[in-house]
């Protein structure tokens, strides 16, 4: 049966998987590896490197179901012609977006560091969609190609916890899709803001959408593959 009930908070959940998609948002060098984007902002990186793990066994266990697979990347053409003036000049970097450091030009799409860690590297079939803001939504082709799909739950893990798992989650909520995000498979360069980022989506009955482990999730794809 591909309709299972997830253990989650605020409470289970009976999700359909194969109207389910797993969207891993901006699991890049930029946001994980030292010199790029995350770390010119100041940020710890290493504080990300826990949710590695719950990624690769969540999408491992997607593939095996042969559920559909989005990557996200967060990052800006060469010209800079989608990067907003004021995104540019927010704070004080170190480096800004479209500056040269040792991973290539910060946040620029087909720069080193704009890719995807090996460790999660999409396969072919897979859907990568490129954004320039933090939710997927935003000036992309993502709803277009989950309505073609008759997708209507979101499987949501990655990075940032707050930032773009957040935006991208409530862009999802908006639209009509059940997300149900993986607490151990986001990271965060704040742990506070990542514990509260997840209690914010589970507050007021589930106001955004469902958190649960990799484990519940996986668990429940074992069971979907037993049973079908
Ligand atoms: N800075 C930070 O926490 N996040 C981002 O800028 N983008 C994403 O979350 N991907």
């Amino acid at each position: 049966m591909s309709t299972q009930v997830v253990a989650a908070k605020p409470e289970a959940i009976a999700l359909d998987l194969s109207k389910a998609a797993l969207v891993i948002i901006d699991m890049q060098r930029d946001f994980l590896e030292p010199g790029g984007f995350g770390a010119t902002l100041g940020n710890d990186v290493s504080l990300l490197r826990s949710c590695i793990a719950p990624c690769q066994r969540l999408l491992s266990a997607a593939r095996d179901m042969g559920m559909l697979i989005i990557h996200t990347r967060e990052g800006h053409l060469p010209d800079l012609s989608d990067a907003p003036i004021a995104k540019i000049e927010r704070g004080k970097p170190s480096l800004r977006i479209g500056s040269l450091g040792p991973m290539g030009r910060i946040l620029i799409r087909g720069e080193p560091g704009h890719g995807i860690i090996p460790e999660l590297a999409p396969k072919e079939g897979e859907l990568v969609i490129d954004k320039p803001g933090k939710g997927a939504f935003y000036r992309t082709e993502l709803q277009q190609e989950l309505q073609a799909r008759g997708i209507e739950n979101l499987l949501v893990c990655g990075v940032t916890t707050e930032v773009c798992v957040h935006t991208t989650v409530r862009e999802a909520n908006d639209r009509g899709y059940r997300c149900l995000v993986m607490s151990d498979a986001c990271g965060s360069y704040f742990p506070e803001f990542h514990e509260m980022g997840l209690r914010v989506i589970t507050a007021q009955g589930g106001i955004f959408g469902w958190v649960a482990t990799t484990d519940a999730v996986i668990t429940s794809i074992k069971s979907a593959l037993e049973t079908a």
